[in-house]
């Protein structure tokens, strides 16, 4: 089997590469990936000259590439976590966002009909249902939740993914959509909430946290968002939306609170500033399809996540390190 991973060389996708290389001994991997700002070929570095492995710098909003990519590999499987990802940089410059996340989505849908492919399975995201309010706890997203789009980032994810169940249903394009819950982990790029709070922390640098840090994520361990988005591709319906989450809701604050504890760094770096534009209250998914009908259940608690990840960061500092001096260090000046 051949496997066209894009975006694998940002968080989730990369993780994704090396949980696919490790469990499947025989299935060749395509990476696809632009190398934006967020993507980074150091994360992939260990694996450039596996016998199963390749790496191809492309847009998938070349339509031209695209093709003449599918042409080429003829491949069984597509996954696509290429996207601009970061809710913030939406709100500041939105267009990148509709190229990329719905003519990217759509370029790649295109080569896929053409070509032919067993699946096409789409990284989606939970922030596609907009958001819950934060005193009704007994209230989650699952599958038949409309869609409620809060930022341009979750309008053009949802864009994407009615575009798909069209391919689906118009051209008969073997398709899945997972929707998941916030990640983190290792390799997590260090704009999105708990690898910003850590590389700061850990240089004694304050810790911006929007609002009243009263906002509730639900957080899973990447490597349980791997594992089922393989669950999904290879025994999924055809045509199905899939919810993928821990039940693992915590306040902002909270994480934030736990960061310091575990670094033993005080909480008088906590610096309350301006609120998120738009800003969603609370994400939280039921999960009950994916466990119900293919098994899947997170294996990683929060408790352990969380300190797994910290130990990660003080262990890779480097790696975060060449990311904060480069340039992503001019976008976040002009953000705080
Ligand atoms: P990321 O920003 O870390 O990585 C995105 C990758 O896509 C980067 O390597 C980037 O270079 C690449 N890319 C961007 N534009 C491209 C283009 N035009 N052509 C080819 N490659 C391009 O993002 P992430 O956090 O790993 O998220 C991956 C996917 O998962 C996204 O689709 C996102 O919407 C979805 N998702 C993320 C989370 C989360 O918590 N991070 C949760 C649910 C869903
Ligand atoms: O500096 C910060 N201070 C702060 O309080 C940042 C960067 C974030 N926050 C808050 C905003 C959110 O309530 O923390 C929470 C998490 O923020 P992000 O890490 O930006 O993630 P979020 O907006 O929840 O979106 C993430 O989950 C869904 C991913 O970035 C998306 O790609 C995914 O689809």
């Amino acid at each position: 089997m051949k496997v066209l991973v894009t975006g694998g060389a940002g968080f989730i996708g990369s993780n994704y590469i090396y949980y696919m290389l490790k469990k499947y001994q025989e299935y060749k991997i395509v990476c696809l990936d632009l190398l934006t700002y967020a993507g980074n070929l150091s994360t992939l570095r260990p694996i450039m000259n596996h016998p199963n492995f390749s790496f191809v710098k492309g847009d998938i909003s070349d339509r031209q590439f695209v093709n003449d990519l599918f042409e080429k590999e003829q491949f069984d499987y597509v996954v696509n976590f290429a996207a601009e990802s970061h809710v913030d940089r939406s709100i500041k410059d939105p267009d990148i966002f509709l190229k990329t996340n719905i003519i990217g989505t759509q370029v790649l849908m295109e080569a896929a009909r053409t070509h032919g492919i067993v699946r096409y399975h789409q990284v989606s995201t939970d922030e596609v249902y907009g958001d819950l309010p934060l005193d009704r706890p007994d209230l989650f997203f699952t599958e038949t939740t409309p869609i409620h789009t809060s930022s341009p980032y979750s309008a053009s994810k949802a864009s994407a993914d009615l575009l798909i169940q069209a391919y689906n249903r118009t051209f008969n394009l073997p398709i899945t959509i997972s929707r998941c819950s916030n990640n983190y982990g290792p390799y997590h790029f260090p704009e999105k909430l708990i690898p910003l709070m850590i590389s700061r922390a850990l240089n004694d640098q304050s810790l911006p946290v929007y609002g009243q840090g009263d906002n509730v994520r639900d957080w899973l361990y990447v490597e349980d968002h791997c594992a089922a988005i393989d669950l999904i591709l290879h025994n999924g319906t055809d045509g199905e939306v899939y919810n993928i989450g821990g039940h693992n809701e915590r306040t902002n604050l909270e994480v934030v609170k736990t960061i310091l504890k575990e670094l033993n760094k005080p909480e008088s770096l906590i610096t309350f500033v301006e609120d998120r534009a738009g800003h969603d209250r609370r994400y939280a998914i039921d999960p009950a399809k994916v466990g119900g009908e293919l098994g899947w259940k997170p294996e990683t608690s929060f408790e352990k996540g969380i300190k797994e990840t910290i130990q990660w960061y003080v262990d890779n500092q480097k790696w975060w390190e060449e990311i904060i001096n480069g340039n992503y260090q001019d976008y976040y000046q002009a953000m705080y």
